[in-house]
């Protein structure tokens, strides 16, 4: 018998070993099976629903040929495995990616060609999986499919929300939520799991039991498993991502039931799914206490059952487990790992505590992403020793030896009736990494500072990435068809490759084509605004975008306030040859943010007047698209010219957008903030369009009295714009709208928008004279994909690999 990828076909199963090596054979026919017998429709009653199914069905398929293979591979070589535990993963689509990865795009589309359907329409009925917020989501994202690429044998473990991040419209110019809904569909790509279940206990008693402790919860709920296989470039590797659901240990209440308390009968079933109901619609705010950090336990405590699972099948000596297991704790979400892990091994296997918590330490690392002080999680000793009551008393004896240890350290985990996080995530962990350069050194200097000087080693730098599947050869098909033709192909998994096309740019058809696939992904994009929201654009324009969360750190008001300035100076002086442009804004605010809301409105409102002016209007359109998410941002990251990065110096972590934009080849606005100082040193400073303060010039500032009011007075365009909000020009029947948004900015401003309000208009307008300029913008534009190879998320995993987990890859 033939073997392929370790498995031994016979002759009745050879379409199988044809599918593992070639995919596209058969595709058509594979559809068309699944269409009838997993969807049960003929091709003439068909919805493009159901040929979607079918189609990811048939795709999937050939993931798991890959799949068995890699489990099996890992098992064979005893290699160490990789645990990324996060709280979100905000994965978008997966059929378009699984389609790329597997190199199936031609064969799909040529099927799709022949049966007469409309197989772009196919890949966008799609929902997209939103189980996360924003950066931290996305980055858990691009790793795992970075991890399947590297062939690193790793697991991502989650939660799977019923509904995801919410689904934003604006109504009269203001945010209004939906839940969303994507489990309403068949879920194609998961696998349950039932055998994968595990009891997670909350409340109740501990009972001494001689030198170890038991504990006896009072409240428990089922976590039950789903598999989603994610499959690497070419397929070579196939990892999983195993998300847990909660559901009631005794689910139902005949005895209520029948005794016509139908409500009642239900409670329990529906309060132990209420744990995995909803992804916390927040990005940096500290939400609602108890149910997050029910969450927060449920999937973490899962997790590490499964992993102690899975370790015991196949080693009996416990203290191999950090040479076999690496677990990263995204953030300090799952930050209870570290006392739940010294429970399982101290309390339940037995062993000295000290050695608990030392093969605990070795087996875990933390990874910050932020060092706003809102949020940093603590938890009230109240709650936490309510819900956890022996976590509590181990969180203070990892307190005590830390302490024995260390006895010149200054702060503890514990203190002034909290539970620091971050803190015991430090402890608890032997690497703790930042994502930026910029932000880990922040991290020593500040959140951290006790705690490095005790453990100088402890903290180091991991730069985020982004996948190039994703962001560039699967949402840019013209610039990557045109980097493919220039260098060949293998900068998909080698970005660094990108470099090579820098003496390309010498030739005037290369940078023509590079031009023009930049002007066609604008012309779409036109097309798509003026068919779905009515919008009118000339692609012609400057297209600068800001898509983020919505946070006063982020500074989209800054932004919206250099849209008035410049509305106003053009309708001062329309002939002064202004460089068009369409001012693109996209984004979600947490619902109880009530600042952030208003800076949404306010965008909508000025858009509204600003594009009814006939004076201004062929120079200047603003407009804000409802409902960013992953695959919006894929639609307009390749369309855009000029990425808006412009966060208070400090406060931006690192920022994975920015690098999006970089390698679809749009220049960059920004602060010294997060990776754009990495971004800034790779591009070239020529190509960047840097303005503002430093972190420290920001610290510095912030102890000037009345420093937005000086800024003010020194700054006639940015009085005359505040004045205009304030007078009512965009809320003319409610004067007072944005008076929160004025006052503040005018009074303590503490990100510190007018104080940077005169330079960011300056880059402005450097940035309007440079787009004058098409073939140097151009250049500069192609020197910034050329450039941005560092910026893979594959070149963060193999630093993960090599500095955090040692962990290898087992690719072919
Ligand atoms: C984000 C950071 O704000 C962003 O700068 C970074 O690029 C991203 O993480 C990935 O590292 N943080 C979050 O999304 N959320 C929290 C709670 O930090």
């Amino acid at each position: 018998p033939d073997k392929v990828c370790g498995i031994y076909v016979t002759a009745n199963n050879r379409n199988i070993m044809l599918r593992a090596q070639m995919p596209h054979i058969g595709l058509r026919e594979d559809i068309l099976r699944q269409l009838a017998y997993v969807v049960g429709k003929d091709p003439e009653h068909a919805t493009l629903y159901d040929w979607r199914i079918a189609l990811s069905h048939a795709v999937r398929e050939r993931i798991v040929d890959r799949w068995f293979a890699s489990t099996r591979r890992t098992y064979e070589e005893g290699a160490k495995r990789v645990y990324y535990l996060s709280m979100e993963f905000l994965i978008g689509r997966l059929l378009e990616d699984a389609i790329t990865n597997l190199r199936l795009d031609e064969a799909a589309e040529l099927a799709f060609r022949e049966l007469g359907i409309d197989y772009a329409a196919v890949l966008l009925d799609e929902p997209d999986a939103a189980l996360g917020n924003g950066g931290l989501g996305r980055l858990a994202a691009c790793f795992l499919e970075s991890l399947s690429t590297i062939g690193c044998p790793a697991y991502g473990y989650g939660i799977r929300y019923e509904h995801g991040l919410f689904r934003q419209s604006f109504e009269d110019g203001r945010q209004v939520e939906a839940p969303e809904t994507w489990l309403l569909q068949h879920h194609v790509w998961e696998f349950e799991r039932p055998e994968a279940m595990f009891q997670i206990g909350f409340g109740g008693e501990v009972r001494e039991a001689g030198a170890r402790a038991v504990w006896e919860p009072t409240e428990a709920v089922f976590a039950e498993a789903y598999d989603t296989p994610i499959v690497g470039w070419q397929g070579r590797w196939a990892n999983t991502l195993r998300l847990w659901s909660a559901r009631a240990v005794d689910p139902f209440d005949l005895e209520r039931f029948n005794l016509g308390d139908y409500v009642a009968a239900a409670a329990p079933e529906a309060l132990a799914r209420t744990i995995s109901r909803v992804l916390y619609p927040d990005d940096t705010t500290e939400p609602g206490k108890e149910l997050r950090l029910k969450q927060e336990f449920f999937f973490t405590a899962a997790s590490l059952r499964d992993i102690l699972r899975r370790f015991d099948s196949e080693y009996d000596d416990i203290r191999k487990l950090p040479a076999k297991v690496a677990i990263q704790l995204n953030d300090t979400h799952p930050a209870i790992a570290g006392p739940e892990l010294v429970r399982l091994l101290h309390d339940e296997r037995g062993l000295e505590f000290d050695e608990a918590v030392a093969l605990a330490r070795g087996t875990l690392s933390y990874t910050n992403h932020t060092l706003l002080p809102e949020a940093l999680e603590k938890w009230s000793e109240g709650l936490m020793g309510r819900l956890l009551p022996r976590h509590m008393t181990l969180i203070e004896r990892i307190d005590a030896l830390h302490a024995r240890e260390n006895p010149t350290r200054k702060a503890a985990a514990r203190a002034n009736g909290q539970v620091n996080m971050g803190e015991l995530s430090f402890v608890m962990a032997h690497k703790v990494n930042g994502v930026s350069a910029l932000h880990t050194e922040l991290m020593k200097a500040t959140v951290f500072e006790d705690l490095h000087q005790l453990h100088p080693d402890r903290i180091v730098n991991q730069t985020n990435g982004v996948t190039p599947r994703r962001w560039l050869l699967s949402c840019n098909p013209r610039l990557s068809a045109l980097v493919t033709e220039a260098i060949g192909e293998d900068w998909v998994d080698d970005l660094e490759q990108l470099a090579r096309l820098e003496p390309r740019l010498s030739d005037a058809g290369f940078v023509e084509g590079f031009a023009a696939a930049k002007r066609a992904n604008k012309v779409d994009l036109s097309n798509w605004m003026a068919q779905g929201h009515d919008l009118l654009v000339d692609p012609e324009a400057m297209f600068d975008v800001q898509i983020k969360r919505i946070h006063e750190y982020k500074r989209q008001h800054l932004n919206i306030l250099e849209a008035i300035a410049l509305w106003q100076e053009i309708r001062a002086n329309p002939d002064a040859g202004w460089a068009p442009r369409v001012k693109i804004f996209g984004g979600k605010a947490a619902p109880g943010y009530v600042f952030a809301k208003k800076i949404i409105r306010l965008i909508n409102d000025v858009a509204r007047v600003v594009n009814a002016d006939p004076v201004t209007s062929p120079h200047l359109k603003v407009v804000f698209l409802p409902n960013y998410n992953v695959s919006l941002a894929e639609r307009l990251i390749p369309a855009a010219d000029l990425s808006e990065q412009i966060s208070t110096a400090g406060k931006e972590a690192s920022g994975t957008g920015n690098m999006k934009f970089a390698l679809n080849g749009a220049l960059t606005i920004g602060t010294l903030d997060g990776a754009n100082v990495e971004i800034r040193e790779r591009v070239g400073e020529e190509n960047f369009f840097l303005f503002g303060m430093t972190a420290d010039e920001v610290v510095n500032r912030r102890d000037i009295a009345n420093h937005a009011a000086k800024a003010i007075a020194a700054d006639t365009r940015l009085e005359l714009a505040l004045k205009a909000i304030r007078e009512g020009a965009f809320s003319p029947k409610e004067r007072d709208r944005y008076r929160d948004i004025t006052d503040n900015l005018a009074g303590p401003d503490y990100f510190l928008v007018c104080s940077d309000f005169a330079d960011y208009w300056r880059a402005q307008r450097e940035a309007d004279a440079a787009y004058r300029d098409s073939a140097a913008w151009t250049r500069k534009a192609a020197l910034n994909t050329a450039r941005s190879g560092w910026f893979s998320s594959d070149r963060t995993i193999r630093g993960y690999m090599g500095e955090i987990w040692n962990a290898g890859s087992l690719n072919p």
